[in-house]
């Protein structure tokens, strides 16, 4: 049996399961504990990238019930806050309609439906790496936050944003640990750091399963991409640990990861993101 209730890793959920299971979370821990320096996690962007809000919810989990001395001490150092499903109708549709849908699912008005909500971010919006067509996949809408997700959760960052020192966001697939920006082969003032630190953070991800990630501004190793998240966050409020993981796998499954990776992904994850902050606070952030 679980015992850590009816939540699992071992499949992938729907939209309801999570948001029950949050529910409860709430219920079960009620303690709060505010004061300490704040990291965001956003996870479930993009609707057909499952493994992202999988991963994040296993973070969430371990970060509550983990015993380890390593996962607690980061657990308790810092202020988190955590969003496994930012897409969440773009979710649903890919657990009823089509598996491999994207975008969110407004209608553009124009015979189809959703924007990139990684595109829609009002941060050199459209520059680069968007198409026109409201029928693209990569479609940034017809101005920036056109969609409520993307609205929505710039206005809750604005409110928190003095609270927080770190934004993470998780995409799959490709095995990439990503440093803005992505609209320009611009590096951040701070790029050497995050280059170090993400080395450390993608060797101890390595250690458990032999994982091979690469670490590296967008535009240099994947390709340009204006208008998402992270730029934004980055851009925006200089936010100084700024990363986008690329989650497993390099192509075999793809987005159809299957549901067995699910624990071993967001273990070697977790070990990734334990390093990753004991170097930045190494680092003085
Ligand atoms: O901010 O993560 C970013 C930009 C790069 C991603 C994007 O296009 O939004 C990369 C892609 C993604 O995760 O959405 C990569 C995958 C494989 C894709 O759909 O092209
Ligand atoms: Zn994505």
């Amino acid at each position: 049996g679980n015992v850590r209730g009816a939540f699992d890793w071992l499949g992938y959920h729907r939209l309801n399961t999570i948001y029950n299971w949050l529910d409860s979370l709430v219920t079960q821990h009620p303690e709060i504990v505010e004061g300490n320096p704040g990291i965001f996690i956003e996870g479930g962007i993009h609707a057909r990238e499952w493994i992202s809000p999988a991963v994040v919810t296993y973070i969430l989990n371990e970060l509550i019930l983990s015993d380890d001395s390593r996962v607690r001490y980061m657990a308790e150092s810092y202020d988190w806050y955590i969003f496994p499903v930012f897409n969440p109708d773009g979710y649903e549709y890919t657990h009823t309609t089509n598996r491999l849908w994207r975008k969110t699912r407004r209608p553009t008005g124009r015979g189809c439906y959703g924007a990139d909500p990684n595109r829609n971010w009002n941060f050199h919006w459209a520059e680069g790496g968007v198409s026109r067509n409201p029928c693209s996949e990569i479609y940034p809408g017809d101005r920036p936050f056109s969609e409520t997700e993307t609205r929505t959760m710039s206005q809750y960052i604005d409110s928190i944003q003095t609270k927080i020192f770190s934004y993470i966001a998780f995409h799959s697939y490709s095995q990439l640990l990503l440093i803005p920006y992505g609209y320009s082969n611009k590096r951040v003032s701070n790029y050497d750091d995050l280059f170090q630190i993400g080395n450390y953070s993608i060797n101890a991800l390595s250690q458990r399963y032999g994982t091979r990630y690469k670490v590296g501004n967008i535009v240099d190793i994947i390709y340009v991409a204006s208008g998402g998240s992270m730029d934004w966050v980055r851009g925006t409020y200089n936010i100084p640990v700024t990363y986008t993981y690329e989650l497993r796998d390099k192509g075999r499954y793809g987005f159809i990861l299957p549901a067995s990776q699910i624990i071993p992904t967001a273990k070697e994850t977790l070990d990734s993101l334990v390093a990753m902050f004991e170097q930045a606070a190494k680092r003085g952030y």
